[in-house]
């Protein structure tokens, strides 16, 4: 699971970065030249963190998100400025903006406006995919005289019918909520206005609790889901020890890092869950998409376990906790056998059969 991390120079892409993913790359208020860094963040999940202090294990293995912070696009360059071949291959998107007052931090437009630079990184985006989609139009065009397949047809229509004018009336292709055949057929050009869009704002220190996403137009219409950030905050809440941070926290009037909630929130919106393994030698979580059958939750855990699933023994992680053991949850009657068809549900403890 990858998040491509991106905005205008200086909104504070990297210095998120860096707490995300504990990582020390450098951020600078002139640095132009930028590289492209990648790192791993743990997905905070407090009901595994209980299974780790029931089992004590000698490894702890949170779910994670890959995130990769991507040099600033210029306005107006779109697809020239932005680094495509990285982003193609994201799962999602994730904007860093800026709200953040500080006047010896010059804006590339000038003045500070979140809800202007929100609908030109969103405008960048439709311009890339308009651009693909119009080359491979021009393509199918010439492949017309010797004749299309019933599949070329098929996606010229879609191009031609329901995407381009969705992107001439600058509206993302996330927004259209594709579904089935089409939005198969379109995953194959991997749009970028198509990827899950997670907005951070980055405020200033004073307004990080007070602060709404919907005061950036967030999460209602086409627009994105939005959380509101302090990322230089953040930065110094990930440094502090549990009981400093515990007190940081309140005294700034928020219930938990917010950078807590950009990688949960990063972790829902490419609509997977997670299911548990516990045992003395390891607790862990596994990623798998929402609906993910018993036999190919297998698969997340070993390709062996896939091929050889007999059955899946499945309980839900607090009637766990509350037992306190896999064999109490059996006697009374809480541990499920379930087959290769069971759809697999966010939070469950699985111990999986098999026979290779
Ligand atoms: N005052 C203030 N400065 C910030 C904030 N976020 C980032 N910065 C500073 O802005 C500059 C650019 O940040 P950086 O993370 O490198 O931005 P990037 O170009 O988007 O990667 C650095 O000097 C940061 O310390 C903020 O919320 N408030
Ligand atoms: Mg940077």
């Amino acid at each position: 699971m990858q998040f491509g991390i991106l905005g205008l120079p200086k909104a504070g892409k990297t210095t998120l970065f860096n707490t995300l993913t504990a990582s020390a790359e450098e951020t600078g208020k002139f640095s132009a030249s930028e590289r492209t860094h990648m790192g791993v963040a743990r997905v905070p999940d407090p009901r595994l963190a209980r299974l780790r202090d029931l089992y004590e294990p000698r490894r702890y293995v949170p779910a994670t998100v890959e995130y990769v912070d991507i040099p600033g696009i210029e306005r107006g360059e779109g697809a020239e400025s932005l680094d495509l071949g990285k982003l193609r291959t994201v799962d999602g998107l994730l904007h860093v903006v800026r709200a953040f007052a500080d006047p010896e931090i010059p804006h590339p437009d000038g003045a500070v406006d979140p809800r202007r630079d929100i609908a030109t990184l969103e405008l960048e985006l439709i311009l890339a995919d308009h651009s693909l989609v119009e080359r491979r139009l021009e393509r199918l065009d010439k492949s017309q005289k010797r004749g299309l397949s019933p599949q070329e047809e098929r996606e010229k229509r879609l191009l031609a019918e329901v995407v381009l004018p969705a992107l001439e009336a600058e509206r993302p292709l996330r927004a259209l909520g594709l579904a089935g055949d089409d939005e198969k057929m379109l995953r194959g050009f991997q749009f970028l206005s198509a990827k899950p869009l997670l907005v951070v704002v980055n405020v200033d220190e004073d307004r990080v609790a007070t602060a709404k996403p919907e005061e950036f137009g967030l999460g209602e219409g086409d627009a994105g889901q939005g959380v509101v950030v302090s990322a230089p905050i953040e930065l110094e809440i990930s440094r502090l020890a549990p009981d400093e941070q515990r007190e940081f926290l309140a005294d700034l009037g928020l219930a938990e890092p917010s950078l807590d909630r950009v990688i949960r929130a990063s972790y829902q919106l490419l609509g997977v869950i997670s299911f548990f393994t516990v045992g003395d030698d390891e607790v862990r979580a596994w990623t798998i998409r929402r609906g993910t059958i018993a036999r190919e939750a297998a698969g997340a855990v070993h390709s062996d376990i896939e091929r050889g699933f007999i059955r899946a023994e499945v309980v839900a992680w607090d009637d766990l906790l509350r037992l306190g053991s896999l064999p109490a949850c059996r006697d009374k009657g809480l541990l499920r056998l379930e087959g290769k068809e069971y759809v697999v549900a966010d939070g469950e403890v699985v111990h999986f059969r098999f026979n290779v």
